[in-house]
């Protein structure tokens, strides 16, 4: 090779890096990355009467779901600019006029398993040209929303909004029904706008469940009108949720295609129970787990659950039951004496406990997760609409697709965004098929979940602990497992142009290289 070619190459090297290091817009740059795309090279500017049409479709949007996505979407490409009119486009060829979303299904309901796919096409030709985006649902509308906003860029030069690389024609759908995001408001109070923020940065990265943490043992936060003195156990009076905050949050939620997952997590992470009803401890010296022995424990648990059904509608409820040091148990007489009576160990009697929760959760209608202790210790006796939860390292879901069971993937070496020296990449890596091959086994994998615990964070830096690494687990519970990247080198410039998108939409998504921290890229 000569000295010309040598440059040229050199120069294409730089090119690629300069395109990774800015908020650039060479390339295809969606995240996550559809199921299916193709597109050209032409570039359309949205006309100042840009609008959404609804021709031929089957959904009414009586809720206004789809009508207040498509101005959120405006809202979102425009990223602040003021289109005034004084664009220097003058070719109405080129004008995208409008957007026209074809909903099959006439219904809102959001529930697990629910169709979320979408197809979307751009024209770059016509008189007046439309953008189509065709779903089963509004949800899967949704998701196409999201995606066209990615291929929105505000030019400075001719002061419009843009579409590169036209035509397109994109057909997605997911790879896992359940892509979660845990926030855990127990250990720090999390405000509700911060909760409404985490849940607008899920939707652009197509996540589908928050998993709401919501009680622990260091407070109870939320109002239980049938236990109204549980919400004694928060940390002062405005750091509370009322049962219409909760609503609001799955209202909220919803809105935007997302399911809330609430959690009790009984009996071993539920000692601030106890601050407004005592008798719950099995005694004031040992605090937790929540007394077995005592009938009024389940009945508080059936009042949760019970205010629960009539505000978080997902199938799913979760019970926690990780982490439960049953000594507390043994070395309290009166709970010695129920477990001798009734010929219980520790591990029956926490056995015992959470079977009666499950059984509490499923006469209100709601099918149960766990954590994987419960699995571990007794998976058998497990009711059958149990998903496991996994956390520990290990890799128990192949055990528990093989028991028969549903599964979510949270591997606490891979998906714990508490552990802040978790790189993206690890994120991204974290396969949840990992040794399951059995394709009637693989579809008891429903997804996974990362999970942002919240001794060390709060409202100051909730944001950029989670954004962007959440976002490259996004794309694994998404993009179909072929296209995912094998080196998570390959997805970096994309990754980055992402989170630089999360910014300018006023998510404080950190650096790839990490919080500020001193993390090597690789
Ligand atoms: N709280 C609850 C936690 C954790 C779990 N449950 C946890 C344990 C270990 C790590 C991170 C979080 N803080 N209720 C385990 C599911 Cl490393």
């Amino acid at each position: 090779m000569g000295e010309e070619g040598r440059k040229l190459i050199a120069g294409l090297i730089l090119l690629v890096f300069i395109a990774t290091a800015t908020c650039g817009i060479e390339g295809v740059n969606i995240w996550p990355m559809p199921k299916y795309l193709r597109h050209g090279a032409k570039t359309l500017y949205l006309s100042n009467d840009f609008g959404l049409k609804t021709e031929g479709s089957k959904y009414g949007d009586a809720s206004g779901i789809l009508k207040d996505a498509f101005s959120r979407l405006l809202d979102v490409v425009d990223a602040g600019h003021v289109i005034d009119g004084n664009s220097t486009v003058g070719n109405p060829s080129l004008l995208l006029k409008g957007l026209n979303v074809v909903i099959s299904s006439p219904n809102d309901e959001l529930q697990f398993g629910i169709d979320e796919s979408y197809k979307l096409s751009i024209p770059s030709t016509g008189k007046q040209i439309y953008a189509s985006l065709e779903a089963h649902t509004v949800y899967g509308a949704l998701h196409g929303l999201q995606t066209f906003s990615q291929l929105c860029q505000f030019n400075g030069a001719t002061r419009m909004i843009e579409v590169n690389s036209a035509p397109w024609n994109i057909i997605d759908e997911p790879r896992f029904s359940f892509r979660g995001l845990l926030i855990d408001t127990a250990r720090h109070y999390q405000p509700l706008l911060m909760i409404k923020k985490v849940i607008d940065a899920m939707a652009y990265t197509k996540l589908n469940v928050l998993h709401w943490h919501i009680v622990d043992t260091q407070s109870f936060p939320l109002e239980i009108p049938s236990y109204p003195k549980l919400w004694n156990g928060s940390y002062s009076l405005s750091e509370r949720y009322t049962m219409a905050d909760a609503a609001e949050v799955v209202s909220y939620a919803k809105r935007r295609g997302i399911n809330v997952l609430a959690e009790i997590d009984v009996p071993g992470h539920a000692l601030s129970w106890g601050i407004g009803y005592p008798s719950l401890w099995p005694s004031s010296d040992c605090q937790e787990p929540l007394d077995v022995s005592s009938e009024f424990t389940f009945k508080v648990i059936d009042g949760i659950l019970s205010d629960f059904s009539k505000v978080f509608n997902f199938r799913f409820v979760h019970l926690g039951g990780d982490e439960v040091n049953t000594s507390c148990w043994v070395i309290t007489p009166h709970v010695r004496e129920w477990l001798r009576k009734k010929g219980m160990n520790e591990t029956d009697a926490y056995q015992y406990f959470v079977l009666r929760a499950q059984n509490i959760a499923l006469s209100h209608g709601y099918e149960i997760v766990n954590w994987e202790e419960t699995f571990n210790n007794f998976g058998s006796k497990l009711s059958r609409k149990t998903v496991v939860h996994n956390w520990l390292g290990g890799g128990v879901a192949q055990q528990v697709v093989a028991a028969g069971l549903r599964c979510i993937v949270s591997n606490q070496d891979k998906w714990y965004l508490d552990h802040v020296d978790t790189p993206w990449q690890q994120f991204y890596m974290n396969e949840p098929l990992t040794n399951i091959t059995d394709p009637k086994q693989q579809i008891l994998v429903i997804g996974g979940e990362v999970c942002m615990w919240g001794e060390h964070i709060d409202g100051s830096d909730i944001e950029q602990t989670i954004w962007p690494r959440a976002a490259a687990a996004a794309e694994r519970m998404w993009t179909p497992y072929d296209l995912l990247a094998k080196n998570p080198r390959e997805v970096t410039g994309r990754l980055s142009h992402f989170r630089c998108l999360l910014n300018q939409r006023g998510v404080a998504a950190a650096p790839l290289a990490g919080l500020g921290r001193a993390v090597p890229e690789e």
